[in-house]
């Protein structure tokens, strides 16, 4: 081989060493999210990232080496919330309550890697290692709240401010999310003053639904605190009765009411939200126009990509117990391969799904999108006006079922974790014009 090739061929090897490096720090991070680092072994690891067990001995020798990897590149993608965002705030209630919409959002989203990385604590040294910082972090958040209501409300009621606040910030970023907030919520919080509602709203949900993707998207949108309060299914029919809804999901029980379908979620979300960011447009034309596409998209794009998804995914145990159960009770998640069964009898009854369901859904979602793509091909960058609107979101959030959006608001498997044929189906999707207009709307909106 003629030498002028070396250099190239060395800068080739290295780039698909760098590559082999990033696929195992991925994998690290989807299995310290999923099964949690205590029981991460080194075999899943390789075969999760496709390489030898050498290999990953090879690029991270011990596990302290992996782990800061993993920590590195889990922080840089879920960067904490900038404490600066709420310092300015003079009135404590409006302090914590910058402070919690900001910490919500940050650990909902993050709710499967923190509750893994709370529940291996005890019995890792490297999490204990790692975990410190962020502990450090949420002390000086707490800190931060405490120090001001001290300052500005001195004596006892001070006190009784002073400590609720750093309790509260500690029980919603540190707890385990199924012993938190949401154990009394429902019931409305009051300050001394008996007129601010300190307990967020409450949003009963099953973690992958798609209707409870398009709720918590317009909740976090309009920076709305709220608990997330997750069910596996059968166990939400419960809940959202109980909750005061009909036995679906989402329900939002806020201190102003219970709002039991996606679209009253939308409309209440928009009801906080500051006129030039709302989602509904003000002008009647294009204000009827959003509203007849989001009801279009719940009643078709929502049911059919839904059926798809499970007719690909009922048998898939193993997905359905790493992706399925985020953050739902532990009864429920111990209880969910027993139920499984009852389960998915449960689900292909009431979705009617059968031996054609994946070609019928399929063409379905097809029909939709083809619709979509026509009505961008003028170039627009929204479906309706020229700003983001329920439609968007609607259709966006809807449409995750058939391209499995990294950026959703729980973790979804990779394509390549789904079984070959919806992998393929997936791929499609997102190549389609609508798919890719979907995806531009999850990394750009959400
Ligand atoms: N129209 C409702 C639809 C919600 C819906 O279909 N939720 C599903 C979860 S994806 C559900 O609760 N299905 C189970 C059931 O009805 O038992 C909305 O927009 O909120």
């Amino acid at each position: 081989m003629p030498d002028e090739k070396r250099p190239y061929r060395m800068k080739k090897r290295a780039e698909l060493e760098e590559a082999t490096r990033r696929r195992i720090t991925e994998s690290a991070v989807a299995l310290h999210g999923t099964v949690g680092p205590a029981r991460t072994s080194v075999s899943a690891l390789a075969e999760h990232a496709g390489v030898r067990r050498s290999t990953v001995y090879r690029h991270f020798p011990d596990e302290a080496s992996l782990f800061a990897a993993c920590t590195a590149h889990w922080m840089q993608a879920n960067p904490v919330p900038d404490i600066g965002g709420w310092a300015g705030i003079a009135d404590p209630d409006e302090r914590l309550r910058a402070a919690l919409a900001a910490l919500y959002p940050y650990y909902r989203r993050t709710a499967g890697m923190m509750e893994n990385l709370i529940r291996d604590e005890p019995v890792s040294e490297l999490v204990q290692k790692h975990f410190a910082a962020y502990r450090g972090y949420i002390d000086s958040c707490a800190g931060d709240a405490a120090a001001w209501a001290h300052l500005t409300r001195p004596g006892a009621r001070a006190r009784a401010r002073r400590d609720r606040p750093r309790a509260r910030l500690r029980h919603v970023a540190l707890a385990d999310p199924r012993r938190g907030p949401g154990r009394r919520a429902g019931r409305r919080a009051r300050d001394p003053a008996g007129h601010v509602p300190l307990m967020p709203a409450r949003l009963v949900t099953i973690p992958i639904s798609h209707y409870c993707e398009k709720a918590r998207w317009a909740l976090d949108r309009a920076g709305i605190a709220y608990r997330e309060e997750r069910h596996v299914q059968i166990v939400h029919r419960v809940a959202s009765r109980r909750a005061g809804g009909g036995g679906t999901v989402p329900v939002l029980v806020a201190p102003e009411g219970v709002f039991a379908q996606s679209a009253d979620i939308l409309a209440y979300a928009d009801r906080h939200t500051e006129p030039a960011a709302r989602l509904y447009p003000e002008q009647p034309g294009l204000h009827a126009e959003v509203v007849a596409l989001e009801r279009d998209f719940d009643a078709d794009l929502g049911p059919e990509g839904r059926r798809w998804m499970y007719f690909h995914l009922l048998s898939r145990r193993d997905l359905g117990t790493a992706y399925n159960c985020s953050g739902v009770p532990a009864w429920e998640r111990r209880a969910f391969p027993v139920m499984l069964g009852a389960m998915s009898g449960y689900i292909r009854h009431l979705f009617a799904i059968g031996p054609a369901t994946g070609a019928q859904a399929g063409a379905a979602v097809e029909r939709t999108f083809d619709a979509i793509a026509a009505r961008l091909e003028d170039g627009r960058r929204y479906l309706c006006g020229d700003a983001f609107t329920a439609a968007d979101l609607a259709f966006a959030a809807l449409a995750a079922p058939v391209i499995v959006p990294p950026e959703y608001g729980t973790a979804l498997p990779a394509p390549d974790e789904l079984p070959a044929e919806m992998a393929a189906g997936v791929r499609a999707f997102r190549a389609h014009p609508a798919g890719a207009f979907a995806s531009r709307l999850f990394r750009e909106e959400r």
